[in-house]
């Protein structure tokens, strides 16, 4: 049995996505809180002893480090058999809403947030422009999942688990009233949420939080 370690904050979205794939996947992890906010990951000393990428999340399996959720979320989809693609079709299609979600979604919706309800005097033009990048975006999303159940398949694969993170925070460190202003990704996440073994972010990462000033 492969014993997983965690390297994590509880505010990390990327971070919930592994914890929530390893839970998915009935498998225990050791949780290893970092002290993101205090600036270890930017030490030279953190990035060579953990990630010389100098982010979260870190999981290490056994002897090993891996970084990058989307290629770990892969692997741990095809150990366990679980939340994968069946055909050639839907592993091209769960690529392409992984590489969307690292550079559209989660990539602006991670920094917004964390400036918007983590940093105590964000710069507000900076704000106005992510807000509008993301409002395409969650548009996008939304358009997609008015017709489809899940974001590939009939069923959920590592793609919703990934879309759906920063979606899953409460809604005031965001600011988005999804309900309201995008109603078919409510309804998605409300389908992830009813899934056998999920949980909500802070309840799977726990530890001492980051100041919020939303
Ligand atoms: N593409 C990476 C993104 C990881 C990431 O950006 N993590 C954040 C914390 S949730 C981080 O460590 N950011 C530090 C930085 O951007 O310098 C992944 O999927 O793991």
């Amino acid at each position: 049995m492969t014993s997983y370690r965690l390297h994590y904050f509880p505010e990390s979205g990327n971070s919930y996505k592994l914890a929530l794939m390893l839970t998915f996947c009935g498998q225990s992890f050791e949780p290893v809180w970092t002290d993101f906010g205090g600036g270890v990951t930017r030490t030279p000393e953190w990035r060579s002893a953990v990630n010389p990428m100098g982010e979260i999340p870190v999981l290490e399996e056994g002897t090993q480090r891996l970084t990058q959720t989307a290629p770990i979320l892969l692997r741990l989809a095809e150990r366990y058999g679980r939340f994968g693609g069946t055909n050639e079709e839907e592993r091209f299609e769960i690529l392409r809403w992984l590489f969307w979600d690292n550079h559209k979604l989660t990539g602006y919706m991670a920094t917004y947030r964390y400036m918007r309800a983590f940093t105590p005097s964000p710069d507000a033009a900076v704000l106005a422009y992510f807000r509008r990048r993301l409002d395409d975006f969650l548009g996008i999303l939304d358009r997609h999942l008015r017709e489809r159940s899940f974001v590939v398949a009939d069923r959920p694969t590592i793609a919703d688990v990934s879309l759906m993170a920063y979606l899953s925070f409460p809604k005031h460190e965001a600011g988005y009233d999804l309900p309201v202003s995008h109603p078919a990704i409510a309804a998605w996440l409300a389908r992830l949420a009813a899934l056998p073994g999920w949980k909500a972010p802070y309840d799977l990462l726990p530890g001492k939080r980051l100041r919020c000033y939303s």
